[in-house]
């Protein structure tokens, strides 16, 4: 039987015996703990959720689905994944849920190549104004097999989608399938809109809310499960802080296709390990602790949004309605992304360089930055924090080359977060117990 101390004798013998990964796992402990991560896409995940991660499920295959695999020894894997199917289930009110996607991109594939014929039109959202690889981004190979038409955020109007123009060219290409969702859209959605749309044309409805999962579920954003999408795509570990891995959530009519689209479709064995993890991070998102964390992560990335901008910096949308924004590094500071990116290393705050609509620039050097609140709120930190991030980033991009400038700041961000313990690494706990009784 394990013991309590099992976790620390697995990490010693690591110690001993390749050191070298030893030493890598510690050196990211001390970069996540010493700095702090403002990539909208990434948490901090809880420790009952490492536990698992890092447990015996990892040993087991699982082919299928529970009460109906072709492994034996399935006795305790089908209790998790039925616990996470059913937590799935009462969080987002759908009527199916499939937890065995093992991270956005083929969660989302899995939906497309079973609903979809190579060649269909499907109307997803530009990449540069927002939307994700996976919504037909040319590079990628869902792009490639079907058709994509695209529609774009309205620059004269905050950012917010024209949905005059998109009707336009739904009723033009007339798509099997309206795919909204984004990665770096700082704006809620309308999604009754797009249902109204979708049915005038007959197109099926997908919403991917990777990003706001953990939002939905703290019921501080709206839930396109309420608004008759087929289709709600998530990943775990975003706001919702579990482990990698996503869902798909569909109406009943939809479940025998969507199960078998990911086994077999897709993928092989699930990893159960994950599995395990999304069942607790559903649970604690059952909590209510877990409804003021929702609402303490846009609250954060309000403060954040009006220090900067008070501070001269051009958010894209001009504010944002949800956890993150884009921030035009070339309007605002004179720099492009990757060296705002770069600056911002420098003094222990982690962004991501990042397109803005219709971008002069590539990729790899583009004009903007993209921030988010989710991992901050986690470790603790409030509106008093965020003002003083702001001011601190503000004073990098401004003097992104003066070393002893950089060197300040430096210090002032490490200072602070040594008082907002990482979950897992250094907190005691996070406030956030598990499921309620009964669930
Ligand atoms: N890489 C994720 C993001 O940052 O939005 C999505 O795949």
């Amino acid at each position: 039987m394990p013991t309590a101390s099992s976790q620390d004798h697995n990490r010693a013998l690591l110690a001993e015996n390749d050191p070298e990964i030893h030493a890598a796992l510690s050196g990211e402990e001390a970069r996540q703990a010493s700095g702090i991560e403002l990539i909208p896409s990434e948490n901090y995940t809880y420790p009952e959720v490492l536990a698992a991660l890092g447990s015996v499920f990892t040993n087991k295959y699982s082919e299928g689905y529970p009460g109906r695999r072709y492994y034996g020894g399935q006795e305790f894997t089908d209790v998790i994944e039925r616990v996470a199917r059913s937590r799935a289930k009462r969080i987002f009110r759908c009527e199916h849920a499939n937890v065995q996607p093992l991270s956005g991109a083929p969660m989302n594939a899995a939906v497309y190549l079973c609903m979809l014929e190579p060649g269909d039109t499907v109307l997803g959202m530009d990449l540069s104004h927002g939307g994700h690889l996976t919504h037909g981004a040319p590079v990628s190979h869902m792009g490639k097999l079907y058709n994509w038409v695209r529609y774009k955020s309205d620059p004269s109007n905050q950012g917010r989608i024209d949905f005059d123009e998109l009707r336009k060219t739904a009723r033009e290409h007339k798509p099997k399938m309206i795919v909204c969702g984004y990665s770096s859209y700082p704006r809620d959605y309308d999604y009754n809109e797009f249902k109204r749309i979708a049915d005038e044309v007959g197109a099926l409805t997908m919403a991917d809310v990777s990003h706001i999962g953990g939002l939905i579920a703290g019921g501080v954003m709206s839930n396109p499960c309420d608004y008759g999408f087929d289709f709600v795509t998530t990943t775990t570990h975003k706001s919702m802080r579990g482990p990698r891995g996503g869902m798909i959530l569909c109406k009943k009519e939809f479940r025998r296709e969507i199960d078998k689209s990911v086994f077999p479709g897709m993928q092989g064995g699930p990893h159960m390990n994950a599995v395990a993890g999304v069942a607790i991070a559903l649970g604690k998102a059952l909590r209510p602790e877990f409804q003021t964390y929702a609402r303490q992560v846009l609250d954060n990335a309000q403060a954040l949004a009006k220090t900067l901008t008070a501070g001269g910096a051009a958010l894209v949308t001009g504010g944002t309605e949800n956890h993150m924004m884009v921030v035009d590094c070339i309007a605002g500071f004179a720099i492009d992304g990757r060296v705002a990116e770069e600056a911002l290393d420098r003094v222990s705050i982690t962004c991501n360089k990042q397109v803005i609509p219709d971008d002069p620039n590539p990729p790899l050097r583009p004009s903007g930055i993209r921030l988010g609140t989710p991992a901050a709120t986690t470790r603790g930190m409030g509106l008093l924090e965020m003002e003083r991030l702001g001011g601190w980033m503000l004073e990098a991009l401004r003097h992104h080359d003066d070393e002893a400038a950089l060197a300040r700041v430096k210090a002032a961000v490490e200072d602070m977060c040594r008082r907002f313990p990482v979950p897992g690494i250094g907190a005691e706990q996070d406030g956030c117990a598990g499921p309620p009784a009964g669930i």
